[in-house]
């Protein structure tokens, strides 16, 4: 059974998880509009990822006999300066989600609760792959500087990523 401080501390992260998809999909709207669909492509991945994540939270909850309790998800912002713009702001949500992530192993530990924290180590290690992704993406786009050629690169690469099911 999971203490009510974990339960709610989960449910929590559920909705974090949530609104991470939904800052995704509404970045990947926003580079659509902008005729950067590789990027798009990009973001409509990372909101199919956060989705899963979200999920996880769902399904462990429920495997450990605690309450789903779906909260409100905040509305995301609709646009961004430049693509550098997006992808900083996406790295500081990622490291934003870190600081979660170890606050909530941090709760496990307190509660001595095992199956808690070894659930958490899938996102410990998730986190440093999310932001080195976008520590690479924007380290490319400081070498572009705004070029027009460099952009259309980049966006043809990224059009490339593709979703793939964590169970598979
Ligand atoms: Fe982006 O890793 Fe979940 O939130």
């Amino acid at each position: 059974m999971l203490d009510k401080r974990m339960n709610d501390a989960l449910n929590k992260q559920l909705n974090e998880e949530l609104f991470s998809a939904y800052l995704y999909l509404s970045m990947s709207a926003w580079f659509d509009s902008i005729g950067l669909k590789g990027f798009a492509n990009w973001m409509m991945v990372q909101y199919k990822e956060e989705t899963e994540h979200a999920m996880k939270f769902y399904s462990y909850i429920q495997s450990r006999g605690g309450e789903v309790k779906l909260l409100a998800i905040k509305e995301p912002p609709q646009k961004w300066d430049s693509p550098l713009h997006a992808f900083e702001e996406t790295l500081k949500h990622e490291q934003f989600i870190t600081k979660c992530i170890n606050e909530l192993t941090d709760l496990a530990e307190e509660l001595k609760d095992r199956p808690t924290m070894n659930f958490l180590q899938w996102f410990v290690d998730e986190q440093v792959e999310e932001e080195e992704n976008d520590r690479e993406i924007i380290d490319r786009l400081r070498l572009i500087e705004g070029s027009k050629n460099g952009i259309f690169i980049l966006d043809r690469e990224l059009a490339q990523r593709q979703f793939v099911p964590e169970s598979q």
